[in-house]
């Protein structure tokens, strides 16, 4: 069995983005791999947070993870801060790790534009990432597109330190859908679609009513051409939905193209509505009938002493490699 880990930072309600570059792979990937799937408060907090939002969050994707169809007795699901060895080990590996890789992150630069000084957490993030995956001896790491550069370094720091220390790390692989690796904003095709953008109507959140969901597909940014084609060059807007329309339908590019043929974007923007709506909707059922319960906290509980006790072998391990302790 291979080891599959992955994570969702608590900073808003889950997208679509998030659902169908992620989490879709977190159910799929369930029932023939041991899978670790956590909510990585830690990563939440390289920019500022409100505590109480912050808690609420974290349960609110714990919720999520379990609405979608993560089973926690198939998959271990927990709370980053809950175990240690985290921030211990991203600690060791920032000292393996140098600052000319970390200023060619995309997401350090996209996050810290325009600012003098951004904070330290923000430049060391894809570090902590890389202990997340590397503390569980993961196999296989299910992402959106956006993380392939945070990958390629955890897969870096690992094989350096397999080579000039000693060998103590699983090389990880990444794992990208074809159909929603990169789900972009409703409203900017540009720019991907994201929880912390201020534009509500930027994204469709897996709790949104159907009312909100109608209005932001509705609105999404187009062009005016009017024909239903899929050229992520020159029509961006629409080959967005087309790609959000694949995803959900499991039909293809080029039957939704075909079948589109001659009709305009009100059709096509009606008939994704709908799409969306049905498969929000069983999403929203489970959510609210596992939110406010104990059984939810129960299950980070029991997840976190599980998740513990690989961190620790891993720990023991990496400390007695590097000549930590006596
Ligand atoms: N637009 C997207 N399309 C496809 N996959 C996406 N992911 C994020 N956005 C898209 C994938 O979702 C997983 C969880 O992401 P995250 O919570 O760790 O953080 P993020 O990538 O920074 O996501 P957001 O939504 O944009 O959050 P904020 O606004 O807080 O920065 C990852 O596997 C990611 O690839």
């Amino acid at each position: 069995m291979k080891r599959v880990f992955s994570g969702v930072q608590p900073t808003g309600n889950i997208h679509i983005g998030n659902y169908l570059g992620a989490l879709k792979q977190f159910v799929e990937l369930q029932d023939e791999n041991q899978c670790i799937y956590c909510i990585v408060d830690l990563h939440s907090i390289t920019v500022p947070q409100d505590p109480r939002e912050l808690r609420k969050h974290i349960l609110d994707v714990a919720a999520l993870y379990m609405a979608v169809g993560i089973d926690p007795e198939k998959s271990i699901i927990f709370v980053q801060s809950d175990v240690s060895g985290h921030a211990e080990l991203s600690w060791i590996l920032t000292c393996n790790s140098y600052t000319g890789e970390l200023s060619r992150m995309t997401q350090f630069k996209d996050k810290s534009k325009g600012r003098e000084s951004a904070p330290a957490g923000l430049f060391t993030y894809p570090i902590l990432m890389a202990a997340d995956i590397l503390l569980y001896d993961s196999d296989i790491v299910p992402v959106g597109n956006d993380q392939k550069q945070h990958i390629e370094l955890c897969r870096d720091i690992a094989i350096r330190v397999n080579n000039t220390v000693k060998k103590t790390f699983v090389v990880p692989e990444g794992r990208f859908l074809k159909a929603g690796a990169r789900i972009m904003a409703l409203d900017d095709p540009s720019s991907k679609m994201s929880k912390s953008a201020e534009n509500i109507h930027s994204r469709i959140s897996l709790l949104d009513d159907d009312g909100k969901i109608k209005k932001s597909i509705m609105r999404a940014t187009t062009d005016s051409e009017g024909e239903i084609r899929f050229d992520p060059e020159a029509k961006p807007g629409i080959s967005n939905l087309m790609n959000i329309y694949s995803a959900f339908s499991g039909e293809s590019l080029e039957d939704i193209q075909t079948s589109y043929s001659g009709k305009g974007y009100g059709d096509f923007k009606k008939d994704l509505v709908g799409i969306v709506q049905e498969a929000m909707a069983p999403i929203k059922k489970n959510f609210n009938e596992i939110r406010e319960t104990q059984e939810l906290k129960d299950i980070l509980t029991l997840g976190a002493e599980k998740a513990g006790a690989i961190a620790e072998k891993t720990m023991k391990r990496v400390k007695e490699n590097f000549g930590l302790g006596f």
